[in-house]
């Protein structure tokens, strides 16, 4: 797969995309990752890439030809149909559906506005605005980095384990259970006696619990359209009756 992010500040991306999954990644030739200096499309001796707002008002917008000019470029590197994501706080909320979706595409591109945002004009060659979540940034930059990590875990062998990308609680509309590592005491923090005791059925149906627990406390929001299998359909019908099976932290 391969991504092109649009942006006045590509240097944003240097460590970023070299490190950890995505950093493999493209080491293994799986992901192709490049970055355009919007400023190498312009054409004017300032190389100026914003301009003063049509009706007035605060703050610059950016100007249309140099964007138009990086996609042809990029449509031109590429040959076959390009998916263009405009981040912005207007778009629709990036989701993990989403990510799937989009990692079963074989172009991406990433633009990243600044200022006020982007000429509207710049949306006839626009597929889809994006948000990734509701609080102002000073640019799609960082968005363009989230959305690029999220997708690229979804084509096939960027992640170790496709099993565990499958069945990444998210996925199915559950937050993760709480994870321990040794040592099994630290000061008067225990690990929970059930994940020492070996029982691998006890330790899965505890897992469960905890996960619905979670996202009925914090976001019960998921749980409307939770893939949830049996037992975590029960789980949570007897935690909604009022009986608490275990797992209570004493908190509640
Ligand atoms: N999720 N920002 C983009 C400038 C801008 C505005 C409108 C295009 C259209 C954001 C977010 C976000 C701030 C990035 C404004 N560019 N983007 N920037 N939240 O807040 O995606």
């Amino acid at each position: 797969m391969t991504f092109d992010i649009v942006t006045i500040f590509p240097a944003m991306f240097e460590a970023a995309l070299a490190a950890g999954v995505v950093g493999r990644a493209i080491d293994r030739r799986l992901l192709e990752v490049v970055v355009h200096d919007l400023r190498d499309f312009t054409t004017d001796r300032h190389r100026s890439v914003d301009d003063v707002p049509y009706g007035g008002g605060p703050g610059m917008v950016m100007k249309p030809e140099p964007i138009f000019k990086a996609l042809d470029a990029i449509d031109e590197r590429r040959g076959t149909p390009v998916t263009v994501l405009l981040m912005s706080p207007q778009g629709k909320p990036f989701t993990q559906r989403d990510a799937e979706r989009l990692g079963a595409q074989e172009h991406v591109a990433l633009l990243c506005g600044r200022y006020e945002g982007v000429d509207e004009r710049v949306r006839s060659r626009v597929d889809e605005e994006v948000s990734i979540g509701d609080y102002v940034l000073s640019g799609g930059e960082l968005p363009a980095l989230v959305v690029l990590d999220a997708v690229a875990r979804h084509v096939p062998g960027v992640v170790g384990d496709d099993q565990s990308v499958a069945e990444d609680s998210f996925s199915r509309g559950l937050l993760d259970f709480p994870h321990y590592t040794r040592p099994a005491v630290v000061g008067d923090l225990r690990v929970p006696d059930v994940l020492l005791s070996g029982n691998h059925q006890e330790i899965r149906r505890w897992r469960k619990q905890q996960s619905v627990e979670r996202t009925l406390e914090r976001r019960p929001d998921l749980l409307e359209n939770a893939a949830l299998d049996d037992e975590e359909r029960q789980i949570l019908n007897k935690i909604r009756s009022g009986v608490r099976a275990g797992g209570s932290n004493g908190r509640d």
